[in-house]
C-alpha cells in the first residue's frame, strides 16, 4: 500500500480535478528515474523516507501519483484533498518544499504547473489586467514604454521627480521606480511621491498623453498597506511590489487587499534567478508566471526574449508569455496546458539591458502588447532623459511604420544619437 513505487501509476488518468506538476528529475547515480519520481510524489504529498505503521484509509486515497515519465521529467498528478486551496504558501510547501533538497536526487526542476477549476475558482487573479491597463492609457497599436529612474539609488525626492518629468516629456508612458528603492532617509516613500505625482500632472498636460507612476510599496505587508493607501490618495493607479522578496503570502494579502480598489500591481521579480537561472534545479519562471498570474499580478517581469541584458532564451520567455497572455494553452510533450476560464490576462513586462535600437527585434519577438522598460537605455541617452524617451518613441513609432530605424533616424536627431552609441 504504503511502498514506494506505489507512487508510480503510469495507468492513472489525472483528474480534471488535480493539480498537475511537471519534474525535471535526476537521480543520484543510486537509483532509477522511476524510483526518484516515486520518492519525489511521496515526499510531496503524504510520505516520509521509510515505512509508517500510522498510515490510513485517507493517506493511501489522496496520494500523489507518478503518471508519465518521458526522461528526464515526470508529471506527478496531486488530488486537490492535498492543498487548502487559497494557500499558495502551503501549495508550494508541498509541490516545492522539502523535495528540492532530497539527497537521492542530484537534481530536481519544477518546470510547469496545471492548476484545477476548483483552485482557479479560490483566486481572483488580475483585478484589471491587460486588456484594461492598455484602455487606461488609450494606447491601441504599440507596446507601452517605460522608464526605471536610474541611478537606483542616490537622488532626493525632487530630482527623482524630475528625472521622472523628463521621462514623460520625453514620450514614455510609465515611470517605475527601480526595485531596491523604497524609503530611504535621503529619498523618502511618501515625499517621492508627492513631487513625483506633481510632475507627472504637470507632464500630462504638457503632453495630452495619460501618464503612470509605478511607485515601490515593497516592505513588511502592513506597510505595503499603508503606502499603497499613500498612493491611491495621490490619484495613482499603480503599486509596485518586489514579489520574490515580500514573497507569496504577501501578494495574496494585497491582492485581497487592493479589490475593489482598481489598482494595478505591476510585479518585478528581483531575487527569481536565485532559483529559476539554473535549468537543472529550482523553480522555472514559467511556473513563478503562473502563480502570479492566478494570486492577481497585473504586470510581471518576464524578460526580453533574448534581447536585453538579462538571462532568459527566446523560446523560454515566449512560453511564459503565453501562459501569462493566454486564454488557454495547448498541451505539449513537456508543457501543461492551462485552461485559465476567466482568470484575466498578465501583461508581459520586457525590461532590462534595452535601449531603443532593440526596438524592432523585441516588437518581432514579443509582440506589441508588452510593456518595455528602458532605464540605462533612455537615461544614458548622449543627450540626456528626455531625449532618450524621445529616442524610445521614434524607434517604436518606425516599427509601427514598417520603417527601418537607420533610415527613420534620418529625420530623428535623438534616434540617431542613440544608435550610434548603442548600435
Ligand atoms: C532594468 C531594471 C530592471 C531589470 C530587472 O534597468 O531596472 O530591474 O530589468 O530585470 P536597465 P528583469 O534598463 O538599465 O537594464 O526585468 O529581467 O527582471
Ligand atoms: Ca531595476
Amino acid at each position: 500500500m504504503y511502498d514506494t513505487m506505489n507512487f508510480i501509476d503510469k495507468n492513472y488518468e489525472p483528474k480534471d480535478s488535480d493539480l498537475v506538476c511537471l519534474f525535471r528529475i535526476e537521480p543520484s547515480e543510486k537509483i532509477s528515474l522511476e524510483k526518484a519520481a516515486a520518492n519525489v510524489a511521496k515526499e510531496s504529498s503524504v510520505g516520509t523516507w521509510t515505512h509508517i505503521g500510522t498510515v490510513n484509509e485517507r493517506a493511501e486515497r489522496i496520494k500523489a501519483r507518478v503518471f508519465d515519465i518521458n526522461e528526464p521529467y515526470a508529471k506527478i498528478a496531486y488530488p486537490k484533498e492535498l492543498f487548502e486551496l487559497d494557500n499558495v504558501p502551503q501549495i508550494l510547501s508541498s509541490i516545492a518544499g522539502n523535495i528540492f533538497g532530497m539527497k537521492l536526487l542530484k537534481n530536481l526542476r519544477f518546470e510547469d504547473v496545471r492548476f484545477p477549476p476548483e483552485l482557479l475558482e479560490k483566486h481572483r487573479g488580475p483585478q484589471v489586467g491587460l486588456e484594461n491597463i492598455r484602455k487606461l492609457f488609450e494606447v491601441e497599436k504599440r507596446p507601452l514604454l517605460g522608464t526605471i529612474v536610474k541611478p537606483k539609488l542616490g537622488l532626493g525626492s525632487k530630482s527623482h521627480a524630475e528625472v521622472a518629468y523628463r521621462a514623460w516629456k520625453g514620450g514614455l508612458d510609465i515611470v517605475k521606480d527601480d526595485e531596491n528603492l523604497s524609503s530611504m532617509a535621503f529619498n523618502t516613500f511618501e515625499r517621492r511621491v508627492d513631487e513625483t505625482m506633481h510632475l507627472k500632472e504637470k507632464a500630462e498636460k504638457e503632453t495630452g498623453e495619460h501618464k503612470e507612476y509605478m511607485g515601490n510599496i515593497t516592505a513588511p505587508v502592513s506597510e505595503m498597506k499603508r503606502r499603497a493607501d499613500y498612493l491611491i490618495g495621490k490619484g495613482s493607479n499603480y503599486v509596485m511590489i518586489d514579489i520574490v522578496t515580500t514573497g507569496w503570502s504577501a501578494l495574496q494579502d494585497m491582492r485581497e487587499y487592493l479589490e475593489g480598489k482598481d489598482i494595478v500591481i505591476h510585479c518585478h521579480r528581483a531575487g527569481h534567478a536565485a532559483f529559476t537561472r539554473n535549468k537543472k534545479h529550482g523553480m522555472s519562471m514559467l511556473t513563478v508566471a503562473k502563480f502570479t498570474r492566478l494570486i492577481g499580478g497585473d504586470q510581471l517581469h518576464i524578460g526580453t526574449a533574448g534581447v536585453g541584458k538579462m538571462e532568459g532564451d527566446e523560446d523560454k520567455v515566449l512560453r511564459i508569455q503565453e501562459a501569462v497572455e493566454s486564454r488557454s494553452e495547448n498541451e505539449g510533450e513537456i508543457k501543461l496546458a492551462q485552461n485559465w476560464k476567466d482568470i484575466k490576462k498578465t501583461a508581459a513586462v520586457a525590461s532590462g539591458g534595452l535601449h531603443p535600437g532593440d526596438i524592432p527585434k523585441l516588437i518581432g519577438r514579443m509582440g506589441k502588447n508588452i510593456v518595455a522598460q528602458f532605464g540605462g537605455g533612455c537615461h544614458g541617452h548622449p543627450d540626456g532623459t528626455e531625449p532618450g524617451a524621445r529616442a524610445i518613441r521614434q524607434a517604436c513609432d518606425a516599427v509601427l511604420e514598417g520603417q527601418d530605424l537607420e533610415k527613420y533616424a534620418e529625420k530623428n536627431t535623438e534616434l540617431k544619437d542613440a544608435l550610434n552609441k548603442w548600435c
